[in-house]
């Protein structure tokens, strides 16, 4: 039996509802291949906030450190500001670990409604990569004369040579690795003056070591109408952090449910430990209800497992997921069924055993 070590965070609102489905799913699937799981809980969240003043404890990066992966719900819940909720837990983890790729499929799947008119499954199949440690999400700047009539709030974006190379470098790579080689860049840089040009000016040189690969270059704007529009044009997408963040929540929009996306934030050196999580939120509008779709944490969970090697178990998972959703018959409010979290879960827990 092989052994995985997981850091589990279920963090906020519906994380602690998807969280545990997927543990289960995972289990059944790693003991069908296997492999055998080491959970190690923490329950860092805005409750914890709440009691402590802090998202994580003090330590909380060096706990982390020895694990072979991280496996995280959802972060943010009302009564604790979003940008203290995130820059107190999922960020320094994103920098600590320096999760620089963070990797978003976009899929249509058979049996989930799409409210794009006559797309079908196979129309809508790429990869959004973005880069997940710099750019727009930044610390730097400042308010000046807060309070008065001349408030002045400046905001910096970092674009390092170094991380804007290495991103692109992973996004030329998967395309290069795709049937369709197709690459897709988006920037803002008729408006934003030095950080999107830069960008753009990596990626014509960058081009040039992958002859094979088609890129093409969009602003953010045409690109989000083009995501509408003509979904089936895409193969792999690049973008900063804000555009790479906006880009995949519209494409799991347009395949019918932003909760099925999963997030894979990777540190491809694997020096340190990557981390798996859906690209939904907490949700708390459905929070405790017991009715979220958890298919983005099992599909992210898929991706840990590849991740870790385990290509068997990420095939069983995603295969059970695609006949369940296919069928129809267990389909969450999201996707316009009325099954709850856990009936979902035992739907795809059936297909695997
Ligand atoms: N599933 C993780 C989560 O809670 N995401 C909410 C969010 O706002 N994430 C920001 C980000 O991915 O940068």
């Amino acid at each position: 039996m092989n052994k995985v070590k997981i850091a589990v965070i279920p963090g906020d609102g519906i994380g602690k509802e998807v969280i545990p489905v997927g543990m289960q799913i995972l289990e059944a699937a790693g003991r069908k291949h296997g492999v055998e799981f080491n959970w190690t809980e923490f329950d860092w969240s805005c409750e914890t906030y709440h009691r402590t003043g802090r998202m994580m404890p003090e330590d909380g990066l060096e706990q982390l450190k020895g694990f072979d992966a991280i496996y995280l719900g959802a972060v943010g819940f009302p009564g604790v500001p979003d940008h203290i909720s995130l820059w107190g837990l999922l960020l320094p983890i994103r920098r600590a670990f320096d999760q620089y790729v963070n990797l978003r499929p976009v899929r249509l799947f058979e049996g989930v409604p799409c409210p794009l008119a006559g797309k079908k499954p196979g129309d809508i199949d790429f990869y959004v990569v973005r880069e997940n440690v710099e750019g727009e999400y930044s610390s730097v700047g400042g308010i000046q004369y807060e309070g008065t009539e001349h408030e002045v709030v400046s905001q910096q974006s970092i674009f390092t040579r170094r991380g804007t190379d290495r991103i692109l470098r992973y996004a030329f790579d998967l395309a290069q690795s795709r049937p369709a080689k197709h690459l897709s860049s988006a920037t803002k840089s008729n408006g934003i003056y030095h950080s999107m040009p830069y960008w753009d000016s990596r990626v014509e040189a960058m081009a040039k070591d992958y002859p094979q690969v088609n890129v093409d270059q969009y602003h953010i704007d045409i690109l989000t109408a083009n995501f509408v529009r003509m979904p089936e044009h895409f193969d792999v997408v690049v973008g900063s952090n804000l555009f790479g963040d906006i880009l995949s929540d519209l494409g799991p929009a347009c395949t019918g449910t932003i909760a099925i996306a999963p997030s894979a934030n990777i540190n491809p050196e694997k020096t340190f430990p990557s981390m798996f999580e859906p690209v939904h939120g907490s949700a708390p509008d459905i929070a405790g209800q017991g009715i979220a779709n958890p298919l983005g944490t099992i599909w992210a969970g898929a991706m840990m497992m590849q991740h870790l090697g385990y290509d068997s178990v990420h095939d069983s998972l995603m295969q059970a997921m695609a006949s369940v959703l296919a069928e129809g018959k267990a389909l969450t409010r999201d996707m316009g069924g009325n099954a709850n979290t856990q009936q979902l879960g035992d739907a795809i827990l059936k297909e695997i055993l």
